[in-house]
């Protein structure tokens, strides 16, 4: 098949997901076009099968903001007439909306265009943050063929925010359970951060307000005031790192906590710890705790979004969002049966190989392409 897959390029797990999902595509055969404002940070250049378009949206001196949408509206149509079949687009904002126009516009020509829209969450947080944008992005889902959640906690709130006429199929994100593995484990890594005796937690993300780093400092405090010998690695960067590490220095914590800053082999990071951590507001998946599972790494996470979905094939336990002392309890409970909780970990992770998550796309692509032939000539 001609498959268009369309991402936000930062770093961030919906274009980890798009990015690894078109790689997978073109390892299968399909002739896969990527889209994106700039290269996604997970793009290798190596697969014949893959190509790049980069977005760029017309500068103009007249104009305050660039019209990216209209840019990839045109890039859209443009790739329909040679002979891509099928558009799965990552977010509804803006590029379902950019989908929709071009559907509009090679309706005037008698072509139809398929579409696949994936929810990763944001749509759905800004829909009921900023109310002006759920029409517009309900138009766009109505005009999709189909729309997928990345779970099932996800696909209801997103019928319910923008009314739609179905729920959303849930794909889950998926994890290539070779490059993410306990054999990524490196004792001489490790030393850097803990000695054998201490117990290592790890936390990776992109440290926006909603991810709660704040809370993990606290945590550890707690450890450490109940005589648990925890250290935190935070892997990472974003708005919220220099409050964490100003926090860091004015409690005196910089022994025991270290900020690595955005790691491209997040694997042999995560691999190291004993336990991952997270203190998101919400999460519509949760892919960064799905790695650190795949590398035999129990989680601790708040009962928020999507993970208590991915937790319940276990290898994690949950705490109520903001209860400090039920995460504490959570990190006991871990550490009581940690070998097992490591096998548990793995073995939920192996639920969602990346072959089968790929092959779920891949019928539905078959799916729309079908269902928009069947229409013939507008
Ligand atoms: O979490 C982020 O800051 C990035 C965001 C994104 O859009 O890339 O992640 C969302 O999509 C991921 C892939 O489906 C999910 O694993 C994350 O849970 C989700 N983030 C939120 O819902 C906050």
């Amino acid at each position: 098949m001609r498959i268009a897959i369309i991402c936000h390029p930062v770093m961030g797990g919906s274009g980890v997901v798009a990015t690894e999902l078109a790689k997978a595509l073109a390892c299968r055969g399909h002739d896969v076009h990527l889209l994106s404002s700039s290269l996604p940070f997970r793009y290798t250049d190596c697969l014949p099968q893959l190509h790049f378009h980069q977005v760029v949206p017309l500068d103009y001196p007249l104009f305050q903001y660039r019209p990216y949408e209209s840019s990839l509206a045109g890039k859209i149509i443009e790739l329909v007439h040679r002979g891509v079949e099928v558009f799965h687009v990552h977010y509804a904002l803006p590029h379902a909306i950019s989908a929709y126009l071009a559907q509009q516009a090679l309706a005037q020509e008698g072509k139809s265009l398929s579409l696949i829209t994936t929810l990763h969450g944001t749509d759905t947080l800004l829909a009921e943050q900023e109310p002006i944008l759920q029409p517009i992005i309900r138009l766009s889902l109505e005009h999709s063929q189909f729309v997928t959640a990345v779970s099932h906690s996800l696909a209801h709130q997103s019928q319910q925010t923008f009314n739609l006429s179905q729920t959303p199929i849930v794909i889950p994100n998926f994890i290539d359970t070779t490059e993410f593995s306990p054999s990524r484990y490196c004792a001489k890594l490790r030393s850097h951060y803990a000695t054998e005796d201490e117990i290592l937690l790890v936390h990776a993300s992109n440290f926006r307000p909603i991810k709660r780093p704040q809370f993990l400092l606290k945590l550890l405090e707690e450890l450490r005031e109940i005589g648990i010998p925890a250290k935190l690695l935070m892997i990472g960067d974003g708005p919220e790192r220099p409050i964490c590490e100003k926090i860091t220095r004015e409690k005196g914590l910089s022994e025991i906590v270290c900020f690595e800053g955005a790691r491209t082999d997040i694997a042999a990071f995560l691999a190291i710890g004993d336990i991952f951590v997270l203190a998101s507001k919400y999460e519509s998946f949760g892919l960064a705790a799905l790695e650190a599972l795949s590398c035999g790494v129990p989680v601790v996470a708040p009962r928020v979004g999507g993970l208590p979905e991915l937790l319940e094939g276990g290898g994690g336990i949950l705490y109520e969002p903001h209860d400090l002392q039920g995460a504490v309890y959570a990190i006991l409970r871990i550490l009581e049966n940690l070998p097992l909780l490591r096998e548990k970990a793995r073995a939920n992770a192996l639920l969602y190989a990346t072959q089968s998550v790929v092959t779920q796309y891949e019928n539905l692509y078959e799916r729309a392409r079908v269902s928009v032939e069947s229409l013939g000539p507008l």
